[in-house]
């Protein structure tokens, strides 16, 4: 009894989401734009293009594709200069421990991110050895919610959509697994993540024997 278990990199296994937050508030701020922590939320999930496609739209401002692309730079260079000391223990609550329990249970796990630093990231966080398959923003050509980055996870593994479980923090990611047929996992808030099948606060919250439930479970 198996089924694909993908999980989304950022707001799931770590929260990087903060040091996005800062760092597009400077973008924006360089622009004269400002930027709400509820505009944040909308970016969640969203890739690095149109984030800046919708800051800009969102400050009505216009820039030529080289201003454009040199604010994408300087956006992504001050992010990883804010996550350079990422390690072990800033993995989420619970998340080590699910992971580990997937592999003891012999499950197939894939991260599909819409991250173009995945990689480097599950590195510092020491569990990219975890990951039978990735899929991250190098690969995809469609932004969540369009299902891409999932179907190409599921597919890489040999599974079926319906045989696929999401663990999700965005409302686009969480859209991205419903419309691909996957079992979606919230993680976040239930209030704003009400499209998912189910909605936890943190891995921890989740039952005991949660995996279990989960392989028996059907969309
Ligand atoms: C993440 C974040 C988004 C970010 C996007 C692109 O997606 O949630 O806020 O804009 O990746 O990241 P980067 O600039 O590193 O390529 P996910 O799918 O992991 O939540
Ligand atoms: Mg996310």
């Amino acid at each position: 009894n198996k089924k694909a278990f993908i999980f989304d990199l950022d707001g799931v296994i770590v929260d990087t989401a903060k040091f996005h937050f800062v760092a597009w508030q400077r973008l924006a701020a360089s622009l004269d734009i400002n930027f709400t922590e509820e505009e944040n939320e909308q970016l969640k999930g969203v890739s690095r293009v149109n984030s800046l496609k919708k800051i800009l739209e969102w400050g009505n401002k216009e820039v030529s594709p080289e201003v454009f692309q040199a604010k994408m730079d300087q956006k992504n260079e001050e992010y990883l200069e804010l996550i350079k000391t990422l390690d072990v223990n800033d993995i989420l609550p619970g998340v080590h421990d699910f992971l580990l329990e997937l592999k003891a249970k012999e499950q197939p796990i894939a991260l599909g991110s819409a991250s173009k630093n995945a990689r480097p990231i599950l590195e510092k966080l020491g569990i990219k050895d975890l990951f039978d398959v990735i899929v991250d923003g190098t690969n995809v050509t469609k932004a969540k919610p369009d299902p891409e980055v999932f179907l190409n996870a599921c597919d890489q593994l040999g599974y079926n959509p319906q045989a696929s479980v999401v663990f999700e923090d965005s409302v686009a990611g969480v859209q991205a697994a419903n419309t691909a047929g996957m079992i979606s996992i919230g993680l976040g808030d239930q209030s704003i993540l009400n499209e998912a099948d189910e909605v936890f606060a943190h891995f921890t919250d989740m039952p005991q024997d949660y995996i279990n439930i989960l392989l028996s479970k059907n969309k």
